[in-house]
């Protein structure tokens, strides 16, 4: 009994002390995932920045649904740029994601806190309301990849 909670135990501290890659097989895999996760969100963001600038018709439940799909989305990419994962697959993170991450984070979570934002913004059902929503998403997306994106 003794030796199994100490298995259990030491399960335990080993799944929590794992670097976040190691939920990925291969960077291949990391960066297909991270890709993968900000296409669905733009498609999302997308959505509703159409309407904010009026190249769509504004559709309140479009809104809201595309808003919280993007917001959720949002918080997924992050645990996919682990160490090693800059290259396997074309892509187009900067090496300064790695060698620069308190400010890739700080980036990350500010585009993050303007999903919740927007997420609230939608559901309001207020054009106006979403249109400065969409602003501070576009402003945090456009901020990171400036600094960690290639071209
Ligand atoms: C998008 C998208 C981005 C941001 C950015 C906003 O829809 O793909 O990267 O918005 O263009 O400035």
């Amino acid at each position: 009994m003794k030796k199994l909670s100490a298995l259990v135990l030491a399960c335990a501290a080993a799944a929590v002390a794992a670097p976040a890659a190691a939920q990925f097989a291969k960077p291949e895999d990391a960066i297909k995932y991270r890709q993968s996760a900000m296409f669905l969100m733009q498609q999302n963001f997308g959505r509703v920045a159409a309407m904010a600038s009026g190249r769509a018709p504004f559709d309140a439940k479009v809104a809201s649904d595309s808003a919280a799909a993007a917001e959720f989305i949002s918080r997924l990419p992050w645990a996919a740029y682990g160490e090693g994962t800059d290259k396997g697959r074309d892509n187009r993170a900067k090496p300064e994601i790695w060698s620069d991450k308190a400010k890739f984070n700080d980036y990350a979570e500010k585009m993050q806190a303007e999903m919740v934002k927007l997420n609230a913004a939608a559901k309001t059902g207020s054009l106006d309301t979403i249109k400065t929503a969409v602003g501070g998403v576009g402003g945090a997306c456009k901020t990171c990849h400036d600094a960690f994106r290639k071209d």
